[in-house]
């Protein structure tokens, strides 16, 4: 993620607090040095979206400016638009997604992810929560004005909703979607409050589909992947 423009990769970080601090890099890309940081913020205060604040960074209504989305321990997905530059981003105000008609609640810790989940050209949502279930909000308008119904959970092939288990009580799913085994397939990674990460991963020839509203044909099967665990640990404090 390149904050300001500047072609050097940048670290966006959301607190506990519910801030979201930004470390600039001064460095270059292979070996980054970052400066000390600082807390985004819009409308001339720190933006503050309770505690457990989640940001990603996208252009979301397409007009050719980065802007942030922001996940919290409410459940809900805070959308702050760039009224600024891609060099100096600002934002005035923020609104919260909305699905089916409602502010969307996913319960607690959302955690997003932007995809094109169905292919079909428009940018979808994956969301991440405290239970360890993965969420899926389908775009039914358009790229540059987004609009979901409401949230479905993704599903494995036999049945089971997709969930990050978890001993340690509630499992906080939080995922990355990468074609991990170079199917051409895209496959769900997805990590947990025990420092693991799973593999759910699209079989390829498969003829099973996970559900019909989700318009698209998925054999996800599920695997452990043994990363050592303190590699992984530094990805999710
Ligand atoms: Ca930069
Ligand atoms: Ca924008
Ligand atoms: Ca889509
Ligand atoms: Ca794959």
């Amino acid at each position: 993620m390149d904050w300001n423009n500047d072609g050097l990769h940048d670290l966006l970080v959301g607190n506990g607090d519910g801030h979201v601090h930004l470390f600039l890099n001064r460095h270059d890309n292979s070996d980054p040095i970052l400066e000390g940081g600082s807390i985004i913020q819009a409308g001339g205060t720190e933006i503050d979206v309770g505690m457990r604040a989640a940001p990603i960074v996208n252009d979301w209504n397409e007009d050719g400016r980065k802007d942030l989305l922001i996940g919290n321990f409410e459940g809900t997905i805070h959308v702050y638009l760039n009224e600024g530059t891609n060099a100096e981003p600002d934002f005035a105000t923020s609104y919260l997604l909305v699905a089916g008609g409602n502010v969307l609640d996913i319960g607690s810790r959302a955690a997003p992810r932007i995809f094109d989940w169905n292919d079909d050209g428009l940018k979808d949502i994956l969301i991440g929560e405290l239970e360890g279930y993965v969420y899926y909000l389908k775009n039914v308008a358009s790229n540059d004005n987004p609009a979901f119904n409401r949230a479905e959970k993704l599903f494995l092939k036999n049945g089971n909703p997709l969930r990050f288990p978890s001993s340690k009580g509630v499992p906080r799913s939080r995922l990355y979607i990468a074609d991990w085994n170079n199917d051409g397939q895209n496959d769900v990674l997805v990590g947990g409050v025990d420092g693991k990460v799973m593999l759910f991963r699209a079989a390829s020839g498969s003829t099973y589909t996970v559900t019909d509203h989700l318009n698209k044909s998925l054999n996800l099967s599920v695997e452990t992947l043994k990363i050592v665990k303190k590699i992984i640990k530094s990805l999710f404090i």
